[in-house]
């Protein structure tokens, strides 16, 4: 019995022994593992340096654009500077920015002999049934010059005209809805004035 527990005894630290070896074993296997780990933790740090590179790329980019922004300002030559005009197109008629109604004495003044965007916005409210309307702007002069938008609506909200005012003496421009709509009565008569100077 003695002898079988010795043995028994034996046998249990032979196999700790092995046990622990083979730990030990495991252990230095995973050692150059741990090492490859290692390593593949210098992608990461690159990474994250490549990261912070970026992030001082983009700073310095960002500032430069602040600078360059005025600077650009002042090297483009103010009559060759494209300006904007927002008008949105309701079945109350051509509203301006603010939602104030365009009328015989409230135009649009535009600048003289500069090129000019005039964008036409669907303003329909969401509530109303002209909201389901399509738009489509012509702009004319006297002298027969005309341009027109896209559609305007629910799935293209808004289209844009450019061109350059005063042309050929040029000094009015009248824009008008040339589809049958909700409110058509009331889009046949948006003023676009050129200013004296
Ligand atoms: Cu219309």
């Amino acid at each position: 019995m003695t002898a079988t527990r010795k043995m028994t005894t034996r046998a249990i630290a032979r196999a700790d022994n092995e046990n622990r070896g083979g730990n030990l074993d495991h252990d230095r296997d995973s050692r150059p593992r741990s090492v490859v780990q290692d390593t593949s933790v210098i992608p990461w740090k690159g990474t994250a340096m490549t990261t912070r590179i970026a992030t001082v790329i983009i700073a310095l980019a960002l500032a430069a654009t602040l600078a360059g922004g005025p600077a650009m300002i002042y090297a483009a030559a103010p009559e060759k500077v494209p300006v904007e005009f927002k008008v949105r197109v309701s079945e109350k008629g051509f509203l301006d920015e603010k939602g104030t109604l365009y009328s015989a004495k409230h135009v649009l003044t535009v600048p003289k002999d500069a090129v000019v965007t005039i964008t036409f916005l669907l303003g329909e409210d969401l509530t109303s049934l002209a909201v389901g309307d399509t738009h489509q702007i012509a702009v004319k002069s006297e002298d027969g010059w005309k341009q027109e938008t896209g559609s305007i609506w629910i799935m293209n909200r808004e289209s844009s005209l450019t061109f350059r005012t005063s042309e050929n003496g040029r000094v009015q421009y009248r824009a008008y809805c040339i589809l049958d709509c909700i409110g058509m009565e009331h889009l046949t008569n948006l003023i676009i004035q050129v200013a004296a100077t």
